[in-house]
């Protein structure tokens, strides 16, 4: 069983660096363990970046392993150098524990929380690190790592130059009392992380190991960053991050990001984010090199991703906006998701009376002319909300204005323009 998933993930290309792999493949083969991730509530959503390691403990969970899911309420408060290059902006209280809400619902929607023996926890490390006092601090665990030690570790290495706090300075120790605590009371034994948390990893292993006289078996794994074949960066589209809250980036923008991946790309990432099966994948593969019009592996990759994230409700309404645009037929569509479909079209304002349709065309300036506007309707280039508009006398109306507050208007086969009503 054990074997297999390591294999899967090997396969997947999602392990990068190991503590001990040898070790770590005989314990998890010999009992049923716990395997942590955490991320810190730093925004009020998770974007796609974070999702590796989650669906890399689901693996461990379908195998029989026990995930455990930390949202750092705790280690939040401070900040976490890794990867960056300059100090971060302290978060109040209050918007951290925001921020632990949204990401806990997100977490929830991608675990089995109810499965029988090993169904996935929630924990927040302010439960334990929060009650801890300054000298039980110092004494316990700063005693247990030499300045020098931490010194070395690349993320905080690469700081010296620009200057680190000690606050900053002291979060790798933080996370590693974190693994010390999950070790003791959750039998945890391994943790996982992306490739900036082998220094915080690595940390949390030294700690284990100064506080238990017996020999210790816990583990560390890192998953490699995702990476695009035209060397860009993966996740970021011009909109910015692809995030999993659907209000910052709706199932029709996510499924669109999926739906977008590269041939060269699209292979890897059906293997590192889904859970179809070798040969589903291979089938795929086989599909990108001998019909790569067709785009299977690029529908497969985005159904499961918005299914996953967003549910089958939403998979079906992306898939719905995404039809409608490509044919142009709109009336299909529900105001709701004419707004979400055309959210990046041009749009321009408009004050809300009925109005000549040459007028519009001319006022939010779609036609360069009225001569041109005129030409435009006449000649069937024009339409609203979907519905061909010949007559140069027709009047835009609230029976045009979806949700009573806009239009979309489009010229010629593919210009959108969104008319706001105001
Ligand atoms: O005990 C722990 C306390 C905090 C953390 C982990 C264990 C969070 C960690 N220090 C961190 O900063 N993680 C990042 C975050 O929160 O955004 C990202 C990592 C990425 C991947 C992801 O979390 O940069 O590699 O691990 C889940």
């Amino acid at each position: 069983m054990t074997n297999e998933l390591l294999q899967d993930l090997e396969w997947r290309g999602l392990l990068y660096q190991q503590t001990d792999a040898e070790g770590m493949a005989k314990v998890l083969s010999e009992q049923s363990v716990s395997l942590y991730c955490g991320v810190d509530p730093t925004a009020d959503s998770l974007h796609i970046g974070h999702i590796v390691p989650f669906l890399t403990l689901r693996r461990f969970q379908q195998a029989g392993h026990r995930p455990i899911v930390l949202v750092g309420g705790a280690t939040g408060m401070i900040g976490d150098p890794s990867g960056r290059s300059e100090e971060r902006q302290l978060q109040t209280v209050e918007q951290i524990d925001k921020n632990v809400q949204g990401i806990r619902g997100q977490l929830e929607r991608i675990f089995d929380f109810s499965k029988d023996g090993n169904g996935a926890q929630l924990v927040n490390n302010r439960d334990w690190i929060g009650s801890m006092d300054t000298i039980e601090f110092l004494r316990d665990y700063g005693k247990l790592i030499n300045v020098n030690y931490m010194l070395a570790k690349d993320t905080i290495a690469s700081r010296l130059e620009t200057g680190i706090s000690f606050t900053e300075f002291a979060y790798t120790l933080i996370q590693g009392i974190d693994y010390n605590h999950l070790y003791n009371h959750y039998n945890c034994r391994v943790q996982v992380g992306g490739s900036d948390q082998w220094g915080n990893i690595t940390t949390g292993l030294e700690v284990i190991r100064k506080t238990h006289e017996e020999e210790t078996k816990a583990f560390g794994i890192t998953i490699p960053l995702v990476t695009k074949a035209d060397g860009t960066k993966f996740g970021k589209t011009a909109g910015g991050a692809v995030w999993l809250d659907a209000t910052k980036t709706s199932p029709y923008e996510f499924y669109q990001f999926w739906i977008n991946a590269a041939d060269a790309d699209v292979v890897k990432y059906l293997k590192i984010f889904t859970f179809l099966s070798h040969e589903e994948i291979d089938a795929l593969a086989v599909s990108v090199e001998e019909e790569p019009h067709l785009r299977k592996a690029q529908k497969a990759l985005a159904e499961e991703m918005t299914r996953l994230i967003h549910g089958q409700e939403a998979l079906e309404q992306a898939i719905r906006i995404t039809a409608a645009l490509f044919s142009g037929d709109l009336k299909a569509l529900s105001a709701e998701e004419m707004k979400d479909a055309f959210k990046d079209v041009p749009s321009i304002e408009m004050a809300k009376e009925d109005k000549n349709i040459v007028d519009v065309l001319v006022e939010a300036a779609i036609s360069p002319s009225k001569r041109q506007a005129r030409e435009d309707v006449t000649n069937g280039a024009i339409s609203v909300n979907g519905e061909k508009i010949t007559d140069v006398a027709y009047v835009v109306d609230a029976k045009d204005r979806l949700d009573d507050a806009f239009s979309i208007v489009r010229r010629g086969k593919k210009k959108y323009h969104m008319v706001k009503f105001v």
